[in-house]
């Protein structure tokens, strides 16, 4: 059990709500889980209520807890900007019958990774003390380019007192300056209220470098990192910039946080999370005003398959009043043994702060590829900052009942491929997220309410 209300900075972790169109694609390559699942039929309704009972649970457990709001899909808007036009019903029954992948596209509920939504920087770290945002482009795969306005909208809604919050350009959406968001950043600090360094985590450098993926894409660049850094005032003393392994990227692992967790003084990763692992460490070492505690999970240990197929790294670990830490795994990291083993042996009873494993089951996001870290957005807040918020964001019992019935009102609990192109299917969801912007109060964010 934890107890944050005896400190006044905190970590609120912001979840994102799985949407009504919550399918199974195939639409992300290089993300093993979403190329294999590709087909299958989803249950939203499940996926929605298994990402709410992780929110609940952790906040019953005393951990400050947030939600985010879904976006509109589909995305007529863009059909109608791919040359599809007539009316709603027209645009969809033409995409279905001439380009089925891009309704599939503009279907999807990818928005629920909020790891991915941006990237922020603490007002600790800030030189003018106030909370840094920038929406990622996401502009590696066509259903997620589709995100960032709406991001940015609904970031400005809730973090929109400007005493308190600051808010960037999403970077140009081009490949040099490919962005995923908080899934390729960590900020390692001693207490939340300190100040912290930040570990950038890239996967090529798109002028010059020599190390690259062959089989699959890298989506974060050094240039983007560096960018989003500047944006937020961010110097040199205060970041660590470092290349993900390749051959890492190549397995599977296509963001950071799918093979390397950190939070306060600790960084849990894989022995090929970094290219140049010593490095990484010494120079973190160097800029820390507290000595990092790094978890080093060996190869021998954890084979790149159970990694990427158990999501061991993309789990949260949090921390405790009394300094230790709490790791939030999938249920997949059980029905691995090696894993389950490792998290065992070498994880509790290690020498490091994490002393409690909690197993959540958020399988309906898992099959896509997404865990427990990737459907959550990390932002340390102040008291006066939490204050400052707009809408009824911070979850309490009272919201999870009401996002429960909401959820239970609006969502199917089947959804196969060809059910995308049912126009009754994109009424039901703008129904749904009309109503849910009124219950979270965060006023118009979708483009259907701003006409
Ligand atoms: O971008 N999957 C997402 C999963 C993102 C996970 N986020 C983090 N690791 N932080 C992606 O690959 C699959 C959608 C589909 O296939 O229908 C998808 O977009």
């Amino acid at each position: 059990m934890s107890d944050v209300s005896n400190c006044s900075v905190w970590e609120v972790n912001f979840d994102g709500l799985v949407g009504p169109t919550h399918n199974y694609s195939g639409l992300a390559h290089g993300n093993v889980a979403s190329m294999s699942h590709g087909g299958l039929i989803s249950n939203p309704r499940e996926g929605a209520l298994q990402g709410l009972l992780k929110m609940k649970s952790l906040m019953g457990a005393g951990y400050a807890q947030g939600v985010l709001p879904p976006q509109q899909r589909p995305d007529v808007g863009a059909l109608r900007d791919l040359g599809f036009s007539g009316s709603n019903r027209e645009v969809l029954t033409r995409a279905a019958a001439e380009a089925p992948q891009l309704l599939r596209a503009v279907c999807s509920a990818s928005s629920m990774w909020t790891a991915n939504a941006g990237t922020v920087t603490p007002s600790i770290d800030a030189a003018d003390r106030r909370v840094h945002f920038t929406p990622a482009n996401l502009q590696s795969s066509f259903h997620r380019y589709l995100e960032p306005q709406t991001t940015g909208r609904v970031l400005q809604a809730i973090f929109r007192d400007e005493q308190h919050f600051a808010h960037h350009p999403v970077l140009p959406a081009t490949p040099a300056f490919s962005d995923e968001g908080a899934a390729n950043h960590t900020r390692l600090c001693g207490e939340y209220s300190e100040p912290g360094v930040h570990l950038f985590v890239y996967g090529r450098q798109a002028f010059g470098g020599e190390h690259k993926p062959k089989r699959y894409p890298a989506r974060q660049t050094l240039e983007a990192s560096q960018a989003v850094a500047r944006q937020h005032g961010l110097t040199d003393v205060q970041t660590v910039f470092a290349q993900q392994h390749p051959d890492a990227i190549d397995a599977g692992v296509f963001h950071n946080d799918v093979i390397a967790v950190g939070n306060g003084a600790v960084l849990l990763y894989h022995e090929m999370a970094f290219l140049e692992e010593e490095r990484t460490l010494d120079e973190l070492r160097a800029k820390m005003t507290t000595p990092l505690i790094p978890v080093r999970v060996p190869l021998e240990a954890v084979s790149m398959e159970d990694a990427v197929a158990s999501y061991l790294f993309n789990s949260q670990l949090l921390s405790n009043p009394d300094g230790s830490m709490t790791l939030v795994v999938p249920g997949e990291c059980q029905e691995r043994e090696a894993v389950w083993r490792t998290i065992q042996d070498h994880l509790l009873a290690g020498n490091n702060p994490i002393n409690e494993v909690i197993v959540k089951d958020v399988k309906q996001s898992m099959r896509n590829g997404g865990g427990p870290a990737c459907l959550r957005l990390r932002v340390v807040l102040s008291e006066a900052e939490r204050a400052a918020l707009t809408g009824r964001v911070l979850l309490t019992e009272a919201l999870f009942d009401d996002l429960t019935a909401w959820v239970n009102r609006h969502y199917r609990d089947r959804l196969a491929p060809d059910d995308l192109a049912d126009p009754q299917l994109a009424e039901e969801s703008l129904t749904a997220l009309d109503e849910l912007t009124q219950l979270l109060k965060i006023g118009s964010v979708y483009p259907f309410q701003l006409g």
